[in-house]
């Protein structure tokens, strides 16, 4: 028989699999075919003016629909909440237009889409804020390190961050709202739930992190004080969305972006019993032992305690991320240490990634100098197994919103 593309066309496993990631999973108000999913990530390629998503987002979001579900790149609720240049928002009409582009590709491939709600707090830089102003955060203690903005030639360029201002406590509110105007517009858009931003340093988790916090308000010093904004976020999103179609997203013991916390299990351990009660969709971690799986080492003691804690006291869905390949996800699904997994640059080389795991396919590798910016290339050209055996890639760029 001669080869062509309908000979060729990779099978997808007529036999059910005994791998626990291909087993379904409830989340929330959802039923998931398998356990895969596409972990947030940023790529700094949304429409200017006004930080759009195009159809070129739809097309890479589309082309990744056999996740179990994906979490859209992190998107600022507010221009206050932006921090890197070329992020989307979701505080524009426009904005909320061009979500629907996605939310509609995505789910014409069959896909569930979450979107990840963002305030980034200090990490910002006057040239991102409105009228140019102080980025804002719970103290006014400037995070070490540099922000992405664009530069007057249009081009991305790395600056020092400055000390923000700490925000009074009558703006408090305001705050909440913009998170809670940020989920209405996810409805609108057709998106199937949102996921709260409280990780990797941003505002939420300067808040709950002792070190960021110095407050002396009902928003700093005890830790039901730090996590009160969390609480505060997650009942109004609540409100809109469903606590169903809810999810968290936490980093303990990070320490990107200048972070730290003087007493990570007392701290974490309390977000997970709070978060407990909040009857939401999932909790998802930013994994404090990726770097040891990814060397294929033992976690560290931290890591593995504050993983145990929360495992211990979150009772609900709980994904976590960072630094898994297929067969250490499966490992830890075995041992019980999490619900499902969630995959970032391997879902970025990978469109296909659940049919590669499944047919135990080699994986593109994935190219760190076209993870930020730019346009289609590193972004939606990336091969699916098919493509590789022969068959036409489909564009699926729709050239008037471009
Ligand atoms: C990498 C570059 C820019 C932003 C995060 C939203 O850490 C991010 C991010 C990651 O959650």
């Amino acid at each position: 028989m001669t080869s062509s593309a309908a000979t060729v066309t990779p099978a997808v496993d007529a036999q059910p699999s005994t791998e626990l990631l291909f087993q379904p999973a409830r989340l929330g108000r959802y039923t998931l075919p398998h356990r895969i999913v596409m972990a947030p990530l940023t790529r700094s390629r949304a429409r200017q003016p006004g930080n759009l998503p195009s159809s070129l987002n739809a097309c890479y979001y589309a082309q990744r629909a056999s996740a179990a579900f994906i979490v859209t790149e992190a998107t600022q609720v507010s221009q206050q909440g932006q921090g890197y240049a070329w992020t989307p928002g979701i505080h524009s009409r426009e904005q909320i237009e061009g979500w629907r582009l996605v939310t509609e590709a995505v789910h014409k491939a069959g896909g569930l889409i979450f979107l990840q709600l963002w305030h980034v707090g200090r990490i910002s830089h006057p040239s991102l804020q409105p009228d140019g102003m102080l980025p804002v955060a719970p103290s006014a203690i400037k995070p070490a390190g540099q922000a992405f903005i664009e530069n007057e030639n249009g081009q991305g360029q790395l600056v020092p961050f400055v000390t923000p201002r700490a925000l009074q406590i009558e703006e408090m509110p305001y705050i909440v709202q913009q998170y809670a105007r940020g989920a209405r517009h996810a409805l609108e858009a057709g998106f199937d739930g949102v996921e709260i931003h409280a990780a990797n340093g941003y505002l939420l988790d300067q808040f709950i992190n002792s070190r960021t916090n110095h407050r002396a308000d009902g928003y700093g010093g005890a830790i039901e004080n730090r996590a009160r904004l969390l609480m505060e976020v997650v009942e109004s999103v609540s409100g809109v969305w469903g606590a169903d179609r809810v999810g968290v997203r936490l980093s303990p013991l990070g320490s990107f972006n200048d972070m730290g916390d003087d007493d990570p299990e007392a701290t974490f351990g309390y977000m997970a019993e709070k978060l407990n009660s909040c009857s939401l969709a999932y909790l998802h971690l930013v994994n404090p032992a990726a770097a040891a799986i990814e060397k294929m080492v033992e976690p560290d003691s931290a890591a593995t305690r504050v993983l145990e804690l929360i495992r211990g006291k979150y009772l609900g869905a709980l994904i976590l991320a960072g630094g898994f390949d297929h067969p250490t996800a499966e490992n830890w699904l075995r041992r019980e240490k999490a619900d499902l997994i969630a995959f970032g640059r391997k879902f970025l080389a990978n469109p296909d990634l659940p049919e590669r795991f499944r047919s135990r396919a080699p994986l593109n590798a994935d190219d760190p100098a076209t993870y930020y910016g730019g346009g289609a290339k590193g972004y939606t050209d990336y091969p699916t197994l098919a493509q590789q055996l022969g068959e036409e890639p489909h564009p699926c760029v729709d050239e008037r919103w471009r």
